[in-house]
């Protein structure tokens, strides 16, 4: 494959991916080992939808991340693995020690019953053991189905039996700074409503000793001293199922995306050395969780399959101090330093003090992801962390487009402040406008859609393949929706504006207006609720919520009940759905076909009521002025 190296090699593989798409992806899948080769590069139709890449062709990614690395690199490190603790030793996994490891874990899930296709939930913290139980699940042929680790029980519920797993591989708890987490009491729970959850597997971390039971619960340890370390990887098809990892919709249950083995493999490795343009004995650090789409494509997948090493961190930013990750950087020097625009604008709070304590010499590229980062944080980032020199690589993507799609080239593409920049070679990007056609001309603003198939899109929602065309495939008919507005400037760079739909981007993670309205409407008091986001300095966006109660709550026990709230929305969903922002209400601005004017109640959040724009079609108007009277600023 050709790494893209200059401004004319971009446009030279930009152009060659557009007019012959299916030589340029399989000159790129040509480096990978194969079991057997593909007999048809691509099919696809944007309208059944139906995408298939590589097709016939059989592999197993695990060969692709391990397995050809070892002649070259087998005492290479693979993993670093820095824990919570900077006091404790941070761990060096070679890709010798992550192989074997890797097949071992294989193994007992082999020896627990655990066949090719079989779903497989992972509820673990950032440990060593959670990279392996994912390749693990990859070398059988099994389907990993991460969850993060600080989703409720409920929300682990849900995602266990959508999925049908049966299951559950977790750890007894977790760090978080001065916080240990319950994990395996959440597993509990939630599996009081898994009927189908025959077999927990707890790796041991903090120690804690959780009430096993017996016949479902095991321990990690014992049962991997049963098995030995050879585990032949598993042959599958490309369009096997790898993952289903949830997302949030813009309404109803989160959405179990599907990824499949070998476009995932092939975009995630191409598109991490291009972007970011990962030399031979760098060290990567992406600060993600691997509970996200961005922890399994750029710290598992991408960097291992390109052979790089790749560091996973266990603990939190703020922990003992703000200087955390910059001790980190200088401890492991790290090259490339991937995060996301919520951790940069709470570290540019903290005293710069924080910063210069720590030596950032090593670093090379920096990169940001998740939400699109404000001018002033990418300043701050660009001056005081890369100290002028380091590119800011902003990748623009999804759960569901797997890999970066709109993102700067590392040193090769102009950079432009603030945005995501243009697409990677494969990519073709289009603005909409209001009545669905597209804008062929620079400057536009519109919605991004994307007219033409990439390897690593998700195939479709598990067990839903109806709610996958509807969501993003009928909006604009024959392209994929992304569900974000965007501009396009006269040199073709796209700055992403933000979700167009009812999600909202709460430091980094997405969230359905619709499931925390639902979540609070499940405190007994509670009536009817809406959610809306409002610009959050930390955070990107907030959450603010309006409440009817059955009655007005009384002043003086309002602040009970908004705790109150909170704590049920934590419980349904996760702490980082609990709203910041709770207003009471008597009743919501509605339509007369019963429709809740989000867009009145977006402007009352932002602090913006001077004008709400027409109100006329409201049932009744009154409730507007109630509204803007009781805002919280
Ligand atoms: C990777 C990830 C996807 C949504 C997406 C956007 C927003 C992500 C950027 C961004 C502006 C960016 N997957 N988003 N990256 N907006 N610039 N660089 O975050 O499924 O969790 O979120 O995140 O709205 O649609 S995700």
């Amino acid at each position: 494959m050709k790494i893209i190296q200059s401004l004319t090699d971009y446009h030279n593989e930009y152009r060659r991916s557009v007019e012959q798409p299916e030589i340029f992806w399989a000159d790129i899948a040509g480096d990978f080992v194969w079991k057997t080769k593909w007999s048809k590069v691509l099919e696809w139709d944007f309208h059944k939808p139906e995408v298939k890449w590589f097709i016939d062709a059989k592999l197993n990614i695990t060969e692709n991340c391990l397995d050809r690395h070892l002649p070259q690199r087998a005492n290479q490190t693979a993993i670093i693995w820095e824990p919570n603790n900077p006091r404790d030793e941070a761990r060096h996994i070679t890709y010798a020690e992550l192989h074997r490891e890797v097949c071992r874990v294989a193994n007992m899930l082999k020896a627990h019953g655990v066949k090719k296709g079989d779903r497989v939930c992972i509820y673990m913290p950032m440990i060593p053991e959670t990279a392996y139980a994912m390749l693990a699940c990859a070398r059988i042929g099994a389907v990993h189905s991460v969850v993060f680790a600080g989703f409720s029980a409920g929300s682990l519920t849900d995602r266990i039996n959508d999925a049908g797993c049966n299951i559950v591989l977790t750890a007894d708890g977790a760090y978080r700074g001065d916080k240990i987490i319950n994990l395996k009491g959440i597993v509990d729970e939630a599996l009081q409503k898994c009927p189908d959850v025959k077999t927990v597997l707890m790796a041991e971390r903090t120690g804690t000793k959780p009430p096993m039971q017996a016949g479902r619960d095991y321990y990690w340890n014992d049962e991997l001293k049963k098995v030995n370390e050879i585990c032949p990887a598993e042959e599958t098809d490309a369009e096997d199922l790898l993952f289903i990892l949830y997302t949030s919709g813009s309404t109803g249950k989160p959405k179990g995306m599907v990824h499949t083995c070998a476009g995932y493999m092939v975009y995630t490795n191409y598109t991490f050395r291009t972007a970011f343009q990962y030399r031979e004995g760098e060290v990567y650090w992406c600060t993600a969780d691997v509970g996200w789409i961005t922890g399994h494509s750029y710290i598992i997948y991408g960097p291992l399959s390109a052979g790089a090493t790749t560091l996973m961190f266990e603990g939190v930013p703020s922990w003992p101090d703000w200087g955390r990750f910059w001790q980190v950087v200088e401890r492991h020097r790290v090259n490339i330093f991937y995060t996301a625009p919520t951790a940069i604008r709470s570290l540019q709070q903290a005293p710069l003090e924080f910063v210069r304590r720590h030596d950032l010499s090593s670093l090379r590229v920096l990169g940001s992801v998740g939400e699109p980062i404000n001018e002033e944080a990418w300043q701050w980032y660009h001056k005081n962390i890369g100290k002028g020199k380091c590119p800011v690589v902003d990748t623009w993507w999804q759960t569901e487009t797997g890999g970066f799609m709109i993102s700067p080239i590392s040193d090769v593409l102009p950079l432009k402040p603030a945005h995501a920049g243009l697409p990677l070679p494969g990519v073709q990007p289009a603005v909409m406008d209001e009545q669905g056609k597209e804008i062929t001309t620079s400057p536009a603003e519109g919605r991004l859609v994307i007219k033409y198939p990439w390897p690593s899109m998700a195939r479709t929602i598990y067990g839903n393949h109806q709610r996958f065309k509807e969501t993003y495939f009928s909006t604009f008919p024959g392209y994929y929706f992304t569900g974000d507005g965007c501009r396009r400037d006269s040199d073709g760079y796209y700055r992403i504006t933000g979700r167009v739909d009812d999600i909202i981007i709460v430091s980094g993670h997405n969230l359905g207006t619709a499931e925390i309205e639902s979540a609070i409407t499940e405190h007994s008091s509670v009536c009817e609720a809406a959610v809306v986001g409002y610009p959050h300095d930390i955070k990107g966006q907030g959450i603010y919520a309006f409440v009817v109660g059955y009655t007005m709550p009384p002043e003086l026990e309002q602040e009970k009940l908004r705790q109150e709230i909170r704590d049920t929305v934590a419980r349904i969903i996760g702490p980082i759905a609990k709203p910041d922002k709770i207003q009471f209400v008597s009743g919501l601005p509605k339509t007369r076909s019963g429709k809740i004017m989000r867009r009145i109640l977006r402007k009352v959040a932002e602090g913006d009521t001077s004008n709400l724009g027409d109100t006329t079609t409201l049932l009744d108007p009154n409730v507007v002025e109630e509204i803007k009277r009781g805002a919280i600023g």
